[in-house]
């Protein structure tokens, strides 16, 4: 990251409370600069986007497009660029680990010059070691963490370092759609048409955030445009929830419809959705229980729409692969960061059928909300419901 930033004063005794707190300082202040440039990467990503959009747009339309050759040619050419940029961001994200990693293990920065124990009583080799480390990036420190110079770092010695993210996993995390926000109207009357038009238009929402997002599943692309179609309608809803459990996690009792629209039992009630929020809460309580990870979330939310026994699937074949591939990267996530437990992978997906059957629930329930006709819905959450029935 190049991001330690650091200056010390004169006299810092290594290990002491000040040391500790000028630590503090440092990582304060670097998580701040990351942040900021965090915050430039996803304006020039958007400018970017909005680009690539415009020119695959100016493409698509071109009669050349028409033609199967040129546009099997497209598709590879594009292909070859995401496998590029999925590279990079592996790269990238276990560097990030990496570093994450240092900075747990307080060994992100090296240490102050001197202290006010003068290196009077050091030999030649330590205070040369010291003099290096003034000056010398943070390469030379890494590789100089000889535990004979500083009880402070000697005693925080990195735990063995787990494996890097399958490069699936990877992908999934960066894949991950953005928070949404229902922003309701103060100016209309709280009332249950209220809240339902309000969670129909979120699923509506987020609904075309997840047919983006599919598109970045490894493999999902490459299936026909009707499997890829078959698989999204029958798994949109299990989707959906398994997107409101993860962000209801850290909450007791409550559902996150949206980071602003978070419904507790009564709210539920009022809505006419308490068997609704029984089933999501009852597959909340069971993640909480596993502490489900966020490279968790994201997998088993791939593996949802990749097994959700479509009746209409033409290229069964193809979709059993997808389906092996995301088991695979769950499976050695799980080899990896979790040893300790062998059967994690089998409880998560023990996980689904909760799910299957949560969904269900809420797909005939809305359904008949449409029946009903007072709760406007918009056309893609419609056709999904139609789809499903
Ligand atoms: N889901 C329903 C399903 C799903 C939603 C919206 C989400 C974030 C929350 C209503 C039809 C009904 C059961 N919301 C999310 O997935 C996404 C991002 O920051 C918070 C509404």
């Amino acid at each position: 990251m190049g991001l330690r930033v650091y200056k010390y004063p004169n006299n810092v005794q290594v290990g002491s409370d000040f040391h500790k707190e000028l630590l503090e300082v440092f990582n304060n202040c670097g998580l701040d600069v990351l942040k900021l440039i965090i915050k430039k990467n996803v304006r020039t990503q958007e400018k970017l986007q909005k680009e690539i959009d415009e020119l695959d747009k100016y493409i698509k339309e071109d009669l050349i497009f028409g033609i199967k050759e040129e546009k099997d040619k497209y598709y590879k050419v594009r292909n070859d660029i995401d496998t590029k940029c999925s590279d990079l961001i592996v790269r990238k994200m276990n560097k990030l680990k990496r570093d994450i990693q240092e900075y747990e293990n307080n060994v992100s920065y090296p240490k102050p010059p001197y202290t006010n124990k003068s290196t009077y009583g050091l030999n030649k080799r330590e205070k040369g070691v010291r003099l290096d480390r003034v000056r010398g990036g943070r390469q030379k420190y890494k590789r100089r963490l000889d535990s004979d110079s500083s009880p402070y770092i000697s005693l925080q010695l990195p735990p063995p370092a787990k494996k890097p993210l399958t490069k699936i996993v990877c992908h999934l995390l960066v894949a991950e759609p953005e928070k949404i926000y229902a922003m309701p109207d103060p100016t209309i009357p709280e009332s249950d048409i209220k809240a339902l038009t309000m969670l129909c238009d979120l699923a509506d929402r987020e609904l075309v955030v997840i047919i983006g997002w599919a598109k970045h599943i490894p493999g999902f692309s490459s299936l026909t445009l009707g499997d890829q179609m078959s698989l999204l309608q029958s798994a949109w809803m299990e989707i959906l929830i398994l997107g409101i459990v993860y962000r209801s996690l850290p909450y007791e009792d409550e559902l996150v419809y949206a980071e602003d629209y978070i419904m507790d039992e009564e709210h539920s009630r009022l809505t006419g959705l308490s068997d609704l929020y029984y089933a999501i809460l009852q597959l909340v309580r069971k993640y909480k229980k596993l502490k489900m990870e966020k490279e968790e979330f994201v997998t088993l939310k791939a593996i949802a729409l990749a097994n959700s026994d479509s009746m209409q699937i033409e290229d069964v074949e193809a979709v059993q692969k997808l389906q092996d591939l995301l088991h695979e990267a769950l499976q050695d996530f799980e080899t990896s960061q979790h040893q300790e437990d062998s059967r994690r992978v089998g409880k998560l997906l023990m996980t689904l059928p909760l799910l299957r059957q949560t969904a269900t629930k809420a797909v005939q329930h809305f359904y008949s909300i449409k029946l009903q006709g007072k709760v406007p819905m918009h056309k893609l959450f419609l056709e999904m419901l139609e789809a499903k029935v």
